[in-house]
C-alpha cells in the first residue's frame, strides 16, 4: 500500500466498509478512484479497485421481481451482448462463467445447484462479452428463464462429454422447442418459434476417451451451428470459444478519430454487422450525424481514404467523421 494516500482516500475506504448496498460501494469505490494519484506505484491498486467496481456493476445487472408467479429476474445487457449460457444439468454452466468471469456462481456435483441467473463480464481482446450462467433445462423451467433465453442475443449450448451426447442434444433441442425456441440452422419448420443464434461447447474434454464421443458426435453434426470440444477444468479451447462467441454475436467494434488527433483505441464503438458510417455518426451524436459530409477510413488496407455516408464499415475500421 503506498504511503502517500492523502486522508480522503481512507474515508472514502470506510464508506466502502460501511456501504450497505452495491449502489454505495459503487460510489464509495469511484471516490477512491479518483482521489488516489495516478502513477506507477499506484498501477496495481486502481485496477483493483477498477474490478471491484465492475463486479458491484455486474451484481446491480441483476433486477430481481417479486410478482404473482413467485420471483423473476431480467438481466440488463451490457457490453459488446449478451450470451446466456444453457444446457442440461451438470454439464459445466457454472464452472464455465467462473472460468471466464470474475462471477462465482456456485459449482457442484449434483444437479440443480444453479437456480438462479449470475451474469459475468468475459474479456474478449479489447472489449467485453456478458455471460449468463443459468439453471438448468428442465420442463420445470420458470417464465423468466424462458424470457431470459429468449431475449439473449446468443444461446451458448453446453453438452457434456462423459454422456451420451447426441441423446443430451436431442433432449436439449427438445426442451427448447417446448418453451418455443429454436435455433438458427437447426430445423426446418420454425413457424411460432423464437429464432436463436446458438453455438454448442461439448465440455470436459479433458476426460479420458471423450476423443471419440466428439468425433462420433461431429460425423453426425450437420446443422449450421459451431460446434467446439472444451475443457473447463483444463482451460482447453477456451480462447477460441471466445472468438466464437463474438462471431456470433454479428457486431463489429469501430474507433473514432478526432480530424489532426490520435485515434481513441480505449473505448470502441460496438456496433451492428453492415452498420455504416452514418450509423456510427448516429451513434457518436446527433449532431454529427446531421451535418455529416462524409468520413476518412484507416485499416489494413487503407490510409485515410475517404468513404461516403453508406459505406459499410468493417470490424477494427478507424474512422474519422467529417461535418
Ligand atoms: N472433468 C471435468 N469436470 C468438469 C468440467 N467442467 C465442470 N466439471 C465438473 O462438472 C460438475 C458440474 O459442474 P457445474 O459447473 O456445477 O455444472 P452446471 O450444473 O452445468 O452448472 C462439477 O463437479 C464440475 O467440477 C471439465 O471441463 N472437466
Ligand atoms: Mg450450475
Amino acid at each position: 500500500m503506498p504511503a502517500n494516500l492523502p486522508p480522503e482516500y481512507f474515508q472514502a475506504e470506510k464508506r466502502y466498509r460501511q456501504a450497505k448496498s452495491p449502489q454505495e460501494k459503487i460510489m464509495a469505490l469511484e471516490e477512491m478512484l479518483m482521489i488516489m494519484p495516478k502513477h506507477k506505484g499506484t498501477d496495481k491498486l486502481r485496477a483493483a479497485l477498477r474490478r471491484k467496481i465492475a463486479r458491484f456493476k455486474d451484481i446491480l445487472a441483476i433486477k430481481k421481481y417479486r410478482g404473482k408467479r413467485g420471483v423473476s429476474y431480467y438481466i440488463d445487457k451490457e457490453g459488446a451482448g449478451q450470451v446466456a449460457i444453457t444446457g442440461l444439468p451438470n454439464v459445466g454452466k457454472s464452472s464455465l462463467l467462473r472460468a471466464l468471469t470474475r462471477a462465482r456462481p456456485e459449482v457442484a456435483d449434483y444437479p440443480f445447484t444453479t437456480r438462479i441467473p449470475t451474469p459475468g463480464m468475459m474479456d474478449y481482446e479489447d472489449i467485453s462479452i456478458q455471460l449468463i450462467d443459468t439453471p438448468p433445462l428442465s420442463e420445470f423451467a420458470q417464465p423468466w428463464f424462458v424470457d431470459m433465453l429468449k431475449r439473449a442475443d446468443v444461446l451458448l449450448i453446453m453438452l457434456d462429454l462423459t454422456e451420451d451426447v447426441l441423446k443430451q442434444w436431442e433432449e436439449t433441442l427438445n426442451l427448447l422447442k417446448a418453451f418455443k425456441i429454436t435455433l438458427k440452422g437447426a430445423s426446418e419448420d420454425v413457424r411460432g418459434l423464437t429464432i436463436k443464434k446458438a453455438l454448442v461447447a461439448l465440455n470436459k474434454k479433458d476426460i479420458p476417451g471423450t476423443e471419440e464421443n466428439f468425433a462420433i458426435f461431429k460425423e453426425f453434426w450437420d446443422f449450421d451451428i459451431p460446434l467446439l470440444s472444451i475443457s473447463v477444468k483444463k482451460g482447453e479451447n477456451l480462447d477460441l470459444l471466445g472468438k466464437h462467441l463474438y462471431m456470433a454475436l454479428e457486431v463489429i467494434r469501430v474507433y473514432s478519430k478526432a480530424p489532426g488527433k490520435r485515434p481513441d483505441l480505449k473505448e470502441p464503438y460496438i456496433l451492428e454487422k453492415g452498420s455504416t458510417v452514418l450509423d456510427l455518426a448516429e451513434r457518436v451524436h446527433k449532431e454529427i450525424a446531421a451535418k455529416l459530409k462524409f468520413a476518412r477510413i484507416w485499416n489494413e488496407r487503407a490510409k485515410g481514404l475517404r468513404v461516403e455516408k453508406n459505406y459499410v464499415l468493417l470490424d477494427k475500421d478507424i474512422v474519422e467523421l467529417r461535418t
